[in-house]
């Protein structure tokens, strides 16, 4: 029990000066180090890891599918919107405690484009990566092929806005806030799970709401 008590208060320093160094002078008060740039309306926090906000006019917005895949997509919003769409009621819960309940999405289903891009065997994860050039994330192919698994690009009734994650971004409902990847511009087909961002700094890969603490720190799973 010490031993694993002081391993996590090494992963907790190392978790703390990561964010830190990635955030400063943003938001310091906050202790999972996470950026509150703008009170945002109806409970959600604005996060950017990168300190600002990117951004990306309909007409340049491109999301790439490639890697493990058969037919390598180039997608525009329009196309997006052409295709067969998903829209969900659900919370959005980040792990550090605050909650927006009934979220209105619309987006396609994550696995209606890997449908159309057709994994190859081998494939069984995803990397996602924001146009911001820093933000990451993963899932595995299962948890991918959930229903409830969207590529957004219509949230709280009207076109993701730029604030959000706009024009495009995941929205993982069964899981912590982090993985919902926001200003969406890449989603690559792997052979295994490459921990994204925050996982990188110590949050569970496996983000289920509920089931996990959102942090992989011995001292207090
Ligand atoms: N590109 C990018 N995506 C991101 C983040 C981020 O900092 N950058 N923060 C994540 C976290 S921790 C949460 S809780 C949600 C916040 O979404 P919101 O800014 O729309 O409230 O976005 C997630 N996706
Ligand atoms: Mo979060």
């Amino acid at each position: 029990m010490v031993g694993l008590g002081a391993v996590g208060i090494v992963a907790g320093a190392r978790i703390q000066n990561a964010m830190n160094t990635v955030l400063a002078p943003l938001e310091a008060a906050d202790p999972t180090g996470l950026s509150q740039l703008i009170p945002a309306a109806g409970g959600f926090r604005i996060y950017s890891v990168t300190g600002s906000l990117p951004s990306e006019s309909e007409a340049v917005y491109r999301l790439t599918v490639d890697g493990l895949v058969n037919n390598p997509l180039t997608l525009t919003e329009e196309d997006l919107r052409a295709m067969p769409a998903t829209s969900l009621i659900s919370d959005f819960q980040c792990v550090t405690g605050w909650r927006v309940p009934k979220v209105h999405w619309t987006g396609v289903k994550l696995s209606d484009i890997l449908d159309q891009a057709g994994v190859k065997p081998g494939g069984a994860a995803l990397t996602f990566d924001s146009f911001d050039g820093q933000y990451t994330e993963s899932l595995t192919m299962s948890q991918a092929m959930r229903p409830d698994v969207l590529v957004a690009y219509d949230m709280l009734g009207a076109p993701v806005t730029r604030d959000h994650g706009g024009p495009v971004r995941l929205y993982v409902a069964p899981m912590y806030g982090y993985k919902s990847c926001k200003w969406l511009s890449r989603i690559s087909v792997v052979p295994k799970v490459v921990p994204g961002y925050w996982e990188q700094l110590g949050y569970d890969v496996d983000a289920w709401v509920g089931h996990s603490n959102g942090r992989s720190d011995p001292a207090t799973d």
